[in-house]
């Protein structure tokens, strides 16, 4: 009888596994790499296993409406509204401009979804929504000053070309996905206009030809298939931030009021064990995983083996930049035949870190309270 697949993790390098799981598959019965969350439009997981792995065709998709067709050669970006000067750029226009690559993580808003208890609507990922790339183009602050915002600007709303009706709420017929990020923002140097990932060109399902990257923000500011810049001079009210990608907010002498999705939250997740995994008792194993703290590096990741009532440090951590993620692993000796609740917790440089609960004004979205996963020793 062949090894279970769990059998094999546990006995094998991951390298050793991979070998064996290619020579088995036909290759005519070649699975998508990535978990299917919703056919059409396509939207896919990363499984754990090849987080960060950095090949594209690994990277998760997020996509609210179909793929618009683009052509690179006729493309056109426009910059308008309050600046001195219009714009209408061309690929290579930007590519004469000094061109930057920078390692960049995207997590999806709603990464984590299928932990929210009880379930909610939305796309249910599980840890599989982020990825991470390395993103060649322009900063959005070079193109900005081209065009000269005029004094009083405030938002930059980026606009892809991709459309559709969305139902719920119903929408004024077809909206592209937009979203504005405040002039500040735009200005910083994470804030991107690319057209490679990981040194080659966009893939359509990634937004090419034109794509923005706001580095450090949940995934919905980093609009696809880019095609117009609008400058204004107040916060932009679009869809995707207000009735969605918004959350709570409770002002110490007004009302409760929403407010867009803004920045990454720290997290941290177990890859190796895997949630279920039966493991021998007595014997040593390596738990394993990745942080991320958005705009803010990492500064310390902690384990837990009982479901979070004590914590040890994890010493063993790569070292931490703003807007990437780190590994880590920590060695482990389960002395007890029981199921273990292992959880780990991120604090990032500037003491943010992990809720122990969940706080429901966040609605569906920024998903990053503990979440054990149980392991069974025997
Ligand atoms: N034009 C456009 N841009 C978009 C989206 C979209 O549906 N349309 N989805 C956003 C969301 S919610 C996320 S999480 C990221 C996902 O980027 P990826 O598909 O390259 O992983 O793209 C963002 N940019
Ligand atoms: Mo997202």
């Amino acid at each position: 009888m062949a090894l279970s697949r769990r059998e094999l993790l546990r006995s094998a390098p991951a390298a050793a596994v991979a070998a064996a799981v290619v020579a088995q598959a036909p290759s005519s019965a070649r699975a998508e790499p990535l978990i299917v969350r919703m056919h059409e439009p396509r939207n896919l997981e990363t499984p754990l296993s090849e987080l960060f792995s950095r090949q594209t065709e690994k990277f998760f998709v997020r996509s609210h409406f179909a793929v618009p067709a683009l052509d690179a050669k006729t493309l056109r970006l426009s910059v308008t509204g309050h600046v001195e000067k219009n714009l209408e750029l061309t690929l290579d226009d930007l590519q004469a401009m000094d061109v930057v690559r920078r390692e960049i993580l995207l997590e999806c808003a709603g990464n984590g979804r299928v932990f929210l208890v009880p379930p909610v609507r939305g796309l249910q990922w599980g840890h599989g929504g982020v990825g991470q790339a390395l993103w060649t183009g322009v900063p959005l602050g070079a193109i900005l000053a081209r065009a000269r915002v005029k004094p009083g600007a405030s938002d930059v709303v980026l606009i892809g070309a991709d459309r559709g009706t969305v139902a719920d709420p119903p929408t004024p017929g077809a909206i592209p996905f937009d979203r504005g990020i405040p002039l500040a923002k735009a200005q910083k140097d994470e804030t991107l206009i690319v057209w490679q990932m990981n040194d080659e060109p966009l893939s359509p399902a990634h937004g090419a030809p034109l794509r923005a990257i706001v580095g450090g923000w949940y995934g919905m500011a980093s609009v696809k298939w880019l095609t117009q810049i609008v400058v204004l001079d107040r916060p932009h009210t679009g869809f995707w931030q207000t009735f969605d990608y918004s959350s709570w907010h409770r002002p110490a002498n007004a009302p409760p009021q929403l407010a867009p999705i803004t920045a990454i939250q720290p997290k941290a997740i177990i890859t190796q064990p895997e949630a279920g995994a039966i493991l021998p008792v007595n014997q040593p194993l390596v738990v394993q995983g990745y942080a991320w703290a958005g705009e803010n590096r990492v500064a310390k990741v902690e384990f837990s083996s009982d479901g979070g009532r004590q914590w040890t440090i994890v010493k063993e951590i790569t070292k931490s930049e703003p807007f990437q993620f780190v590994r880590w692993s920590h060695p482990f000796t389960p002395t007890q035949k029981q199921t273990y609740a292992f959880v780990v917790r991120c604090t990032d440089e500037r003491g943010n870190t992990q809720a122990a609960t969940r706080d429901p004004d966040r609605r569906t979205y920024m998903i990053n309270h503990l979440i054990p996963i149980e392991v069974i020793v025997k």
